[in-house]
């Protein structure tokens, strides 16, 4: 009876855990994206991540509106991925490499040429 109550005690820990790590959060980043192609080449590598739920970026001020499940992915992670996708993400800054590989017109300040 007691190892039931034990294994039931930890059923119980393990789920109300789980529920609290599998939060849906929303986030707003700060990216360097230029134009509306920048703008799906985020939205499309975010929207196939794993434990994403939305990405939206807007072109208007160029914020990231990001739902995520905080229990699958970390905001760190969502950064990374911007910043291998060739953009800054808040205080993550893009992968030369990637911004390399990005059109003339999606590079830093590609749109004021
Ligand atoms: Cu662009």
């Amino acid at each position: 009876m007691k190892a039931f109550l034990t294994l039931m005690m930890m059923m119980f820990i393990t789920v109300s855990f789980g529920q609290k790590t599998s939060k849906v959060q929303e986030v707003k980043i700060q990216t360097s994206a230029e134009c509306g192609s920048c703008k799906n080449r985020i939205e499309n590598k975010l929207n196939y991540a794993a434990g994403i739920k939305f990405a939206e970026l807007n072109l208007d001020d160029k914020k990231l509106t990001v739902k995520y499940n905080s229990g699958k992915i970390k905001l760190e992670d969502i950064k990374k991925i911007i910043s291998e996708t060739g953009y800054d993400a808040d205080n993550i800054k893009a992968i030369p490499a990637a911004v390399e590989k990005l059109p003339a017109c999606c590079k830093p300040g590609g749109m004021k040429k």
